[in-house]
């Protein structure tokens, strides 16, 4: 067993997502922090399609890659991949996504913020969701599939709030899997419940601007404390929090399984 170094074989290379994302963020922090950029490490923008396409031809061959991972994600159901351990903790641990809020919503749709001070589901539903997009299905069906298969759940959002007719709702995310599972999960309770809904993608920032003008009702897509930190601070008394709606996401660097030397970020190094 040969033990070569990492860096060379992989171009110091860190494949990433979209320039926008948190991780993005948080991986130039962690580049720093773990003295990386002395070795010639770079972080590589794309796209959660290109990166985990990349990421599946490195597999395909058994060869190392470095990526940008996170949970709930079906890149961990769909390959065996392993996070880097994080002693500096620039990931933090365990991250939750909240439910953000306009200013007024509580008194001008009372039945649509209960519903969404309400909603909140675990990492294996939001996956589930996720899943069948992935496989190609329409993110509406799969919204309303879920709905339909899972009536405990939702009616834990929606039990004894009045039905509404002609209210509109307007929904901000950004289209990453997790947050397209979640956004069109709650459009379509809330249209169940009697609301036009529509639902806009647009990047993170636009995103957070949209709900602190109040152009935007709401948005599910805050991973907190770190990953939209930034955000959440520069926004801070724009907007109201209504606390997490999934519990035990998580975000950091991650590798194939068969990188069996590679088991936290100190290890790029070497
Ligand atoms: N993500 C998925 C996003 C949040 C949702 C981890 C890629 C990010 O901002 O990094």
């Amino acid at each position: 067993n040969i033990k070569e170094k990492l860096g060379p074989q992989v171009n110091y290379t860190i494949t990433g997502i979209d320039a926008g994302a948190g991780i993005m963020a948080s991986t130039q922090t962690a580049i720093t922090k773990y003295d990386l950029s002395k070795h010639n490490w770079q972080l590589q923008t794309s796209s959660t399609a290109a990166m985990t396409s990349t990421l599946d031809k490195a597999i395909k061959d058994k060869r190392p890659i470095v990526i940008t991972g996170w949970q709930p994600h079906w890149m961990f159901t769909k390959f065996p991949i392993k996070f880097l351990k994080d002693p500096k903790n620039v990931y933090g641990k365990a991250e939750h996504i909240n439910t953000i809020v306009r200013k007024g919503l509580k008194s001008d749709k009372p039945e649509a913020y209960e519903i969404l001070d309400r909603f909140h589901w675990n990492p294996k539903q939001m996956s589930s969701v996720m899943l069948n997009v992935n496989n190609g299905m329409d993110p509406e069906k799969a919204a309303k599939q879920w709905i339909k298969a899972n009536p405990k759940m939702v009616s834990e959002w929606t039990k004894g709030v009045p039905k509404v007719k002609g209210g509109t709702m307007k929904m901000t995310y950004v289209a990453w899997d997790s947050e397209i599972a979640s956004t069109n999960v709650v459009a379509e309770v809330l249209r169940q419940q009697g609301y036009k809904v529509t639902i806009q993608a647009m990047e993170i920032q636009p995103m957070w601007a949209s709900v602190s003008t109040k152009a935007a009702d709401a948005q599910v897509s805050a991973w907190l404390p770190k990953t939209s930190g930034l955000y959440y601070k520069d926004y801070k008394g724009k907007f109201e929090d209504l606390g997490p709606n999934l519990e035990g996401a998580k975000v950091g660097l991650a590798v194939p399984k068969y990188m069996k030397n590679i088991n936290s970020i100190e290890d790029l190094n070497n």
